[in-house]
C-alpha cells in the first residue's frame, strides 16, 4: 500500500514505557521473524497519512490532505485523540480492517450457527471483536425436524465459538473477544446464566442477560414470567422473576458473570428500526449494533484538556471543541479506508455509517480539577462534559452531511421524522473501555476511576507493566509529602484514603475504584450515559467484603438511572486477576 512519504521535520513521538513495550508487541507492523519493521512514529504516519488521504474522495473537502495528515499526526501523538486498536494496528496496511466492533446473527440451523463461527474467526483474525445473540436458537432437547433427533442448545454452541476464539490470534497478536447474549425469556436462561460458574469456563466470553421491560416490572411485582420458545413462540413454562434475578446476582458475585443489558431500552435509541431489532452490543457493552453492522471507535484523551485561569485549573472547553470536530472527520474517514471480511457488513456499514467518540482519561481530569470522583460536583461535569460533546459531535456530523452528504439510510432513520436536519452518522459517541489506547496515552481508562494510585497489570500474557498514577505523585510533591517510605505504603495498599496523617484534600480526590462506594460507579455511569448514543463500557468494581444484596442494589439502580447494562467484577472473585495492588500480587 502506497502511504505518502513521511516528512523530515515531522516531530518524534514521545512514549512512556509501558507504551513502547504495548506498541512493539502489538501495534508495529513485524517482518516474517516478528521485529518490528516501522517504528512508533511511521506507525502514527501511516494511520495518519491513509486516514486523511480518503479526503480525496470529496473535492468539496476543506482539507489539503497533507496537511490533514499532519493535524492527525499531531492529535494521535499528543496523546488528545487516538482511534481503536485495530484503525492503528490495519490502517495503510494491505488488511485494511479498521473498526473494533461486530455484531453477527446466530440462526436456528447449522448452515447458519457455523458460518457465524467462520465470519467471527474473520473478524478476529482482523482484530474486531464480536457479540452475539443466541436468542433464536432453539432450546436444549427439543426436536429436530430434518433429523428426529434432539437439539443441544445455545449454551452448547457457545461453547464451540469459545473453542474457535481460542485458536485464532487477534490481527496474529491477541485472542479474539466475543459478547453472547441470551434474552432472559430464553427457555434455557438458567443454563445460560450459570454457564461460567466454573473458572475457566467461557474465558473467551463476556456474558449478559438481555433484560426486558416486562421482566423487569414481574421482578418488581414479585411476578411470574413466561419463557418462550423462539420458533413456535410458545409458552414453554413460567419462572418466579424474582428467583431468576436473584440468581443473575448471585452468580455475577461469584464470577463477574453474567451481566445485564436492558434491550428494549437499547432499542428505543435504535436510529434505523427498519432494518430490524438490535440483539447484541460488542464484547465490552458499549456498542449495541444491528446484526452485520460495526463500528468504528475513537477516544479524546480529556486529561489533556485543562487550562490554568486565575491561578485555578478549568476545563479547556474551546480545545476540546476542536478535537472534537477533527476526530469526527477523522472517524468518518475511517469508514471509508475500511475494509471488511465479509460483503454484508460493508453494506450495512457504510448505509449506516456510525461512529462512537468517546472519552478516557476522565478519573486523570478529575484529579487534575481537584474534584473527588465520588461527588456530586464530579456527576455534573461528567453530565456537562459529555453533553458538550454529544453536541459538538453532532455538529461535526451535520457539517460533514453537507459536505459530503447524509448517511445514506438517513431517510428511513429516525431522525428524518425528527427533523434535525441531516446527520452523516446514525450514532457519533459510545464510550469504550479504552484497555489498550489508555496504556499508551499513559492515561486511566475510560470513564473508570483509577484501580489503584500505583499497581500492577498483568498483560500479554507474562509481562507486569507496573503504574504510579503521575498526578498523585505530582500533589504528594507539591504539598510536600513525597518520600520513598510513603510510596511504599501506596504501592502496598492501593489507596490513601484511611491515610489519616496525610491532609483531607488529597486523601478525597485521589480516590480509587475500591475507595468508592459502589453507587457512585453507577451514577458516573448513568451521568455519560444520558449524553451518549450508544452505551457507556464501565465494571462496577466491589471490594472482595460485597455482599449479594449491594450488587442487587447495583442492578437495579442501573435499570432506574436509565442505563443500557452493567457489570460488576468482587475483588479477588477469581483465582486470576488482571489488576493487583500490592497486596494482591
Ligand atoms: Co475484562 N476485565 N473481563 N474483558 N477487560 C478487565 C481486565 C477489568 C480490569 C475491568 C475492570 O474491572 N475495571 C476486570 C478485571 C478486574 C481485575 O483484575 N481486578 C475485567 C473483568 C472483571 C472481566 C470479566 C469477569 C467480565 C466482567 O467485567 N465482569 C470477563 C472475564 C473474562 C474471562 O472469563 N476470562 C472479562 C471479559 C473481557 C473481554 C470482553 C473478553 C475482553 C478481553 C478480550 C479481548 O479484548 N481480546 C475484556 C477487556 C478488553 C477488558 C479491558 C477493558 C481491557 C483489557 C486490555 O486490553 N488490556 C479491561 C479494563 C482495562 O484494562 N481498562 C477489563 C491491555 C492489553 C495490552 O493487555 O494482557 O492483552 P492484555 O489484556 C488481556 C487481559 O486483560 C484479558 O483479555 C485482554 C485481551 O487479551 N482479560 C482478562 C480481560 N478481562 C479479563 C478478566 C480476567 C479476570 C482475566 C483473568 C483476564
Amino acid at each position: 500500500m502506497d502511504v505518502m512519504k513521511m516528512p523530515a521535520d515531522l516531530p518524534d513521538v514521545n512514549l512512556n514505557s509501558n507504551a513502547e513495550l504495548v506498541l512493539k508487541k502489538r501495534y508495529q507492523r513485524k517482518g516474517l521473524d516478528g521485529t518490528p519493521i516501522e517504528t512508533a512514529k511511521e506507525m502514527f504516519w501511516r494511520v495518519a497519512a491513509s486516514i486523511a488521504s480518503m479526503e480525496k474522495n470529496y473535492p468539496s473537502s476543506p482539507f489539503k490532505t497533507k496537511d490533514l495528515a499532519r493535524t492527525f499526526y499531531t492529535l494521535m501523538t499528543q496523546y488528545d485523540f487516538l482511534p481503536n486498536s485495530p484503525t492503528l494496528m490495519n490502517a495503510g496496511t494491505e488488511l485494511g480492517q479498521l473498526a473494533a466492533c461486530f455484531v453477527l446473527p446466530v440462526g436456528d440451523s447449522m448452515d447458519e450457527i457455523f458460518d457465524a463461527v467462520k465470519h467471527a474467526a474473520l473478524i478476529h483474525k482482523s482484530g474486531g471483536g464480536t457479540g452475539f445473540s443466541f436468542t433464536r436458537l432453539r432450546p436444549k432437547d427439543s426436536r429436530v425436524g430434518s433429523t428426529g433427533g434432539v437439539a443441544s442448545g445455545p449454551i452448547s454452541f457457545l461453547k464451540i465459538f469459545n473453542t474457535a476464539t481460542e485458536q485464532v490470534k487477534q490481527g496474529g497478536t491477541r485472542r479474539g473477544a466475543n459478547m453472547g447474549i441470551l434474552r432472559v425469556d430464553h427457555p434455557d436462561i438458567l443454563e445460560f446464566i450459570r454457564a461460567k460458574e466454573r473458572e475457566g469456563d467461557l474465558n473467551n466470553f463476556n456474558l449478559s442477560v438481555a433484560l426486558t421491560e416486562k421482566f423487569m416490572q414481574a421482578v418488581e411485582h414479585d411476578e411470574e414470567y413466561p419463557l418462550i420458545a423462539p420458533q413456535s413462540q410458545e409458552v414453554i413454562e413460567t419462572l418466579k422473576a424474582r428467583e431468576v434475578f436473584e440468581l443473575l446476582v448471585r452468580k455475577a458475585w461469584e464470577s463477574g458473570d453474567p451481566g445485564i443489558i436492558f434491550i428494549d431500552r437499547i432499542n428505543r435509541d435504535n436510529p434505523n428500526p427498519d432494518q430490524g431489532e438490535i440483539e447484541s452490543t460488542n464484547p465490552c457493552g458499549e456498542q449495541p449494533l444491528l446484526p452485520y453492522e460495526a463500528c468504528n471507535l475513537g477516544s479524546i484523551n480529556l486529561a489533556r484538556f485543562v487550562l490554568e485561569k486565575d491561578g485555578g485549573i478549568e476545563v479547556d472547553w474551546d480545545r476540546l471543541r476542536e478535537v472534537v470536530q477533527l476526530s469526527v472527520r477523522f472517524l468518518d474517514n475511517v469508514i471509508d479506508a475500511s475494509e471488511y471480511p465479509l460483503e454484508r457488513i460493508t453494506e450495512t456499514v457504510r448505509k449506516n455509517r456510525k461512529i462512537g467518540l468517546g472519552v478516557m482519561g476522565w478519573a486523570d481530569l478529575l484529579y487534575q480539577l481537584g474534584l473527588p470522583y465520588d461527588s456530586r460536583r464530579a456527576i455534573v461535569l461528567a453530565e456537562q462534559m459529555m453533553d458538550f460533546i454529544q453536541k459538538e459531535s453532532r455538529s461535526a456530523s451535520k457539517k460533514l452531511a453537507m459536505e459530503r452528504g447524509p448517511f445514506p439510510s438517513y431517510e428511513t432513520s429516525i431522525y428524518k421524522e425528527q427533523n434535525l436536519g441531516p446527520y452523516r452518522h446514525a450514532t457519533t459517541t459510545t464510550i469504550a473501555p479504552t484497555g489498550t489506547l489508555s496504556i499508551i496515552a499513559g492515561c486511566s481508562s475510560g470513564v473508570e476511576p483509577l484501580f489503584a494510585l500505583c499497581f500492577v497489570r498483568q498483560v500479554m500474557d507474562g509481562e507486569k507493566l507496573t503504574e504510579a498514577n503521575s498526578f498523585f505523585v505530582k500533589a504528594l510533591h507539591d504539598q510536600g509529602c513525597y518520600s520513598e517510605k510513603l510510596m511504599a505504603e501506596v504501592i502496598e495498599k492501593g489507596s490513601v484514603r484511611n491515610m489519616e496523617f496525610l491532609p483531607e484534600e488529597l486523601r478525597s480526590v485521589y480516590v480509587t475504584s475500591m475507595d468508592i462506594d459502589p453507587q457512585w460507579h453507577l451514577k458516573m455511569q448513568a451521568a455519560f450515559q444520558k449524553h451518549t448514543d450508544n452505551a457507556v463500557s464501565k465494571t462496577v468494581n466491589l471490594p472482595n467484603s460485597a455482599t449479594q444484596e449491594d450488587i442487587y442494589k447495583i442492578y437495579w439502580m442501573a435499570y432506574e438511572e436509565g442505563c443500557k447494562g452493567v457489570t460488576v467484577y468482587r475483588d479477588g472473585c477469581k483465582s486470576v486477576q488482571v489488576l493487583c495492588t500490592g497486596e494482591g500480587q
